[in-house]
């Protein structure tokens, strides 16, 4: 795969695809971030944009991590203290997912955002950007029903981030796009207090999920079932066996016309099949024998067609799921000992 392919693989968009086309002719050396409000333990959202990170690594990029603990205290989830012990865990929980520790870099939020330069640019940012613009930007990343003033600086460091961490692309899932067009918008017109270079990056958006158990609105941590590193084989087997699954790629809308994905064929497509050359389909002589896939479509066809049926389909994810989650399990078990 040529390194353009490998950069915008499974991407649900790139901003823009000229920008992203001229990085993709030297991407050696080049910085990329995806930014984490530290929760202590990876889910499958994390792990979605991690296998993007790995995607970019091995096309030559170098990794930032963000553990963005400032921003997860803004956004209300817990004291300086705990947000800081959580993100802690999340690094180890990372390299075991497969990022090359080599050309990854973690970085704390409060390393750099705490700066005099840094905190004079947020406010210079908070005179330039209107109140409803800023809530717009935040509000498919707001936890909690009530908006507060937090949130709305929250977006603003965020766009900041992308210059102060010197960064060549962002990217993140869907739902930070109005960041990142915050960003792009924003970041040039600035005077700036900084050295740093206050030109618009390039962006990379990645699928969310479909909610596991219906298919209908996105996965979520907060509600509804999700996969961790927490996990076991026994519990990524019931998840999956759970979930929605129907011999299509495109659902019909359910009872009350919402749409409704795959979701158990899109994590086949956006976190296994970029990780396995092949995934092997266990089924018993009587039906058939193991069947093997190289690739997404390939699999997708033989689901729509009948030829898989959907329980051995869900047998196979929860296997190749368990696979790529075991060692950051047992980083957790080390961390607990
Ligand atoms: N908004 C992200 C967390 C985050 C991401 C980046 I990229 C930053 O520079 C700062 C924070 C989230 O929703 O988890």
């Amino acid at each position: 795969m040529d390194a353009h392919d490998l950069i915008t693989r499974n991407a649900t968009e790139v901003v823009t695809e000229e920008e992203v086309r001229a990085l993709a002719e030297d991407p050696d050396g080049k910085r990329v971030y995806v930014g984490y409000e530290p929760s202590g333990v990876l889910h499958i959202g994390h792990m979605l944009t991690a296998t993007k990170l790995i995607d970019l690594q091995e096309a030559g990029f170098e990794v930032v991590v963000l553990l963005a603990d400032v921003h997860a205290y803004l956004n209300d989830k817990g004291t300086f203290a705990e947000i800081r012990e959580t993100a802690e865990r999340m690094r180890d929980q990372f390299l075991a997912y497969g990022l090359d520790a080599e050309s990854t870099e973690f970085v704390y939020g409060s390393e750099f955002q705490l700066d005099e330069e840094y905190v004079l640019d947020t406010h210079e940012l908070e005179v330039s950007t209107t109140l409803n613009r800023a809530q717009r930007a935040m509000a498919e990343i707001q936890g909690g029903d009530t908006a507060k003033v937090s949130h709305l600086v929250y977006p603003l460091m965020q766009a900041l981030d992308i210059v102060y961490l010197d960064l060549d692309l962002a990217v993140g899932g869907l739902d930070q796009r109005k960041v990142h067009m915050l960003h792009r918008e924003q970041i040039p017109a600035m005077a700036g207090e900084s050295d740093h270079d206050y030109e618009a990056r390039p962006c990379l958006h990645t699928p969310i999920l479909a909610d596991l158990d219906t298919g209908v609105g996105k996965m979520s941590s907060s509600s509804g079932t999700t996969i961790s590193m927490e996990d076991s084989a026994e519990d990524i087997a019931e998840k999956i066996n759970g979930a929605f699954c129907p011999p299509t790629r495109d659902p019909e809308p359910d009872d009350e016309g919402n749409e409704r994905e795959n979701p158990v064929l899109e994590i086949f497509e956006y976190s296994v099949f970029p990780r396995f050359d092949t995934v092997v389909v266990e089924r018993p002589e009587e039906y058939g024998g193991d069947l093997e896939y190289d690739d997404y479509e390939s699999l997708a066809a033989d689901l729509e067609s009948g030829e898989l049926h959907p329980a051995d389909a869900k047998g196979a994810l929860a296997d190749s799921l368990n696979e790529l989650i075991a060692p950051g399990r047992e980083v957790l078990r080390e961390l607990d000992a």
